[in-house]
């Protein structure tokens, strides 16, 4: 039985799965956290709740070792936008909150699985159909942390056993919980205004490609890469993973079929654009397949379709 500690449970990600991993494991067997008390009902209120920051080691070690912790999912972290505007926030937040759950894990024999990101790829990666193994020199410090994640999730691992995994997240849509301060955000946000105000301001230029993900494959990626028989994955840290590929352009006109008097205009943001065009066109997850059967069950036209269906229920129109 898995006794699951997540960080960074009140975010994007961690709010949807601390639900399905309660679910899945049973109410007892979760422990979400969080730095702060951000008024999450689900998180906090429906099940077991710590406040936990991750850059503090020795209160992580507490949490672990009250509960018997053997999986750790770190979520705790800050985004690409950002962490352009607060680098040191960052890196001790990235890097030192990793540091602590791989020596936590390193100490107790627990499983960590940390997300890595397209991030992890820079101008100079191979745009299209980027591979799993490729050139990786990115220039943003959330790239770099990703980087320099990955490498350290490698090294505990071949040095100390510690059983690491992750995944290089594309940009991530939702509607439960708003991410908080990325480039690809625009995304999930097009959505909210195209349905309150049908009208959409974009802060990334047309024809800017990017890959992405509906969070219901993005949380069967972390479930199945976690129960994923070990003998059987060559890589770990991190496998290329996407579920589709498109532009703003395209989202636009995808919405536009549901709503036709949607409209958008740009103002398009520098230092988001500067990131946005630093990362790849669209990856290659073919390994992810091959190693632990990765497989998305949502495109952008059924994305679509889901999206404004619960955000009409979300947001009582
Ligand atoms: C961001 O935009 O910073 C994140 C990411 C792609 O990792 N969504």
């Amino acid at each position: 039985m898995k006794k699951i500690l997540i960080t960074g449970a009140s975010g994007q990600i961690g709010t949807e799965l601390t639900e399905l991993l309660r679910r899945t494991y049973g109410v007892d067997n979760v422990v979400a956290s969080s730095r702060s008390f951000a008024k999450n009902e689900t998180v906090e209120k429906d099940g077991i709740f710590e406040l936990v920051d991750v850059t503090d080691g020795k209160r992580l070690h507490e949490v672990v070792k009250k509960y018997n912790i053997d999986t750790i999912m770190n979520l705790a972290a800050i985004l690409s936008a950002i962490g352009e505007k607060n680098p040191q926030l960052l890196w001790d937040v990235n890097m030192n909150g990793l540091y602590n759950c791989l020596e936590v894990a390193r100490e107790t024999g627990s499983m960590v699985f940390t997300p890595s990101s397209i991030a992890a790829f820079g101008p100079s990666t191979p745009k299209d159909l980027t591979p799993q193994d490729t050139i990786q020199r990115p220039s943003t410090i959330y790239g770099v942390s990703k980087v320099a994640g990955e490498l350290l999730c490698d090294y505990y691992y071949n040095k100390f056993g510690v059983d690491t995994r992750g995944v290089r997240f594309p940009g991530l849509i939702s509607y439960a919980a708003l991410p908080g301060g990325g480039t690809t955000d625009y995304a999930v946000h097009i959505y909210y205004e195209a349905l309150k105000n049908k009208k959409f301001t974009c802060n990334l230029n047309s024809e800017t490609y990017m890959d992405m993900m509906y969070m219901p494959d993005a949380l069967d990626s972390i479930l199945q890469l976690s129960e994923a028989d070990p003998s059987k994955l060559i890589h770990r840290n991190a496998f290329n993973i996407t579920a589709m590929s498109f532009c703003p352009e395209d989202i636009k006109n995808e919405i536009t079929k549901h709503i036709p008097e949607f409209v958008m205009d740009y103002d398009v943001d520098p230092i988001k654009q500067e990131i946005a065009n630093s990362w790849p066109n669209s990856l290659d997850d073919s390994d992810a397949r091959k190693e632990w059967g990765w497989k998305p069950n949502y495109n952008l036209e059924t994305m679509t379709i889901d999206m404004l269906e619960k955000l009409k229920i979300k947001l009582n129109l």
